[in-house]
């Protein structure tokens, strides 16, 4: 079993990678990243520097070492996106469009990450039900529904086992996010360390649903391992593990670190994307049909956070 992951440098692809390596060997993993080469502690034994809209060298890379899955994260992110919206569609769409051809041609899994992004102001704000109105209003957003559309389509006329999970924030410690609304919750870590102050770009009480990346990894990992014959849904699962805002992260930091302060100064084109998007995603499609279960609330991910940034 060989597996690719684009994407490979960011910020999940960095924590995959490695997990990846310890379930399949190192030798069976490719990493195909654009910006940044992985260090050796990526384990990247194959490791090569590839624009994700280049079909023809992604095919040779799938055709030399036998892929027979592919984790596609190489994508922009929500912020970015809305500051290069022909860039995202680009990017997200025709990079997302490679993989499937790529995966249909060549018999490859695909796992493909949404997010909470697909839906969009019309839809309910809590307990966001699996199957609902996606209507969203940012290119990223849009880029994210599309695809999960599009894995549906490659799944139901060519077979390609396509699968994905709506992610909401990631939280992690090794490699930043780049460009996203949920970001404030990776900055403040730092911040609070080394200022003891954060200044935020979002308001003090923009409630977002958020998960701690070890989860991220575990889920991927189990959904991509899942008998399909449980998947009724196989694309585009809501997963959560913790919601909460600005104010409540703050106050979680401040019983580690009682001088960290916060201020807000708001980010309109973040704030608005931030209120297009659900408070809190209903995840229990996720836990029926493959048995997620994240491991990390609030307080054992601000705890664990702390102890890493700290050097423990
Ligand atoms: C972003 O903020 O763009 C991402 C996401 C929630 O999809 N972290």
């Amino acid at each position: 079993m060989t597996k690719l992951i684009t994407g490979a440098t960011g910020q999940i692809g960095s924590e995959l990678l490695p997990a990846l390596a310890d379930l399949y060997g190192a030798d069976n993993i490719i990493a195909v990243g654009h910006r940044r080469k992985p260090d050796a502690s990526l384990q990247a034994a194959h490791y090569y520097s590839l624009d994700i809209r280049d079909k023809a060298a992604l095919q040779d890379i799938v055709v030399k070492h036998r892929v027979d899955g592919i984790f596609h994260l190489a994508a922009l992110l929500s912020a970015v996106a809305e500051a290069h919206p022909q860039n995202a569609w680009n990017i997200n769409m025709n990079g997302l469009l490679n993989v499937l051809e790529t995966a249909k041609q060549y018999q490859c899994s695909v796992f493909f990450p949404s997010s909470i992004g697909a839906f969009g102001p019309q839809t309910p704000k809590d307990n966001t039900p699996q199957d609902t109105i996606q209507r969203p209003n940012t290119i990223y957003g849009i880029s994210k529904v599309s695809g999960e559309l599009l894995c549906d389509y490659y799944r139901q006329r060519y077979g390609v086992d396509a699968r994905g999970l709506r992610f909401p924030g990631l939280i992690s410690y090794k490699t930043p996010p780049g460009g996203g609304t949920t970001d404030y919750a990776v900055e403040i870590f730092a911040a609070a360390l080394e200022d003891g102050h954060y200044q935020c770009f979002l308001t003090a009480d923009t409630r977002l649903d958020m998960m701690y990346m070890p989860d991220a990894i575990a889920a991927i990992i189990k959904l991509m391992q899942a008998e399909p014959g449980r998947l009724l849904h196989a694309n585009a699962f809501n997963v959560t593990a913790m919601s909460f805002t600005p104010a409540e992260l703050a106050a979680e930091i401040n019983k580690h670190i009682p001088e960290f302060t916060i201020s807000y100064q708001i980010d309109p084109v973040r704030q608005g994307i931030a209120d297009s998007w659900p408070a809190h995603i209903d995840d229990s499609a996720a836990r029926q049909e493959w048995g997620w279960r994240p491991q990390y609330d609030l307080p054992t991910m601000v705890g664990d956070m702390l102890a890493h940034l700290r050097g423990k």
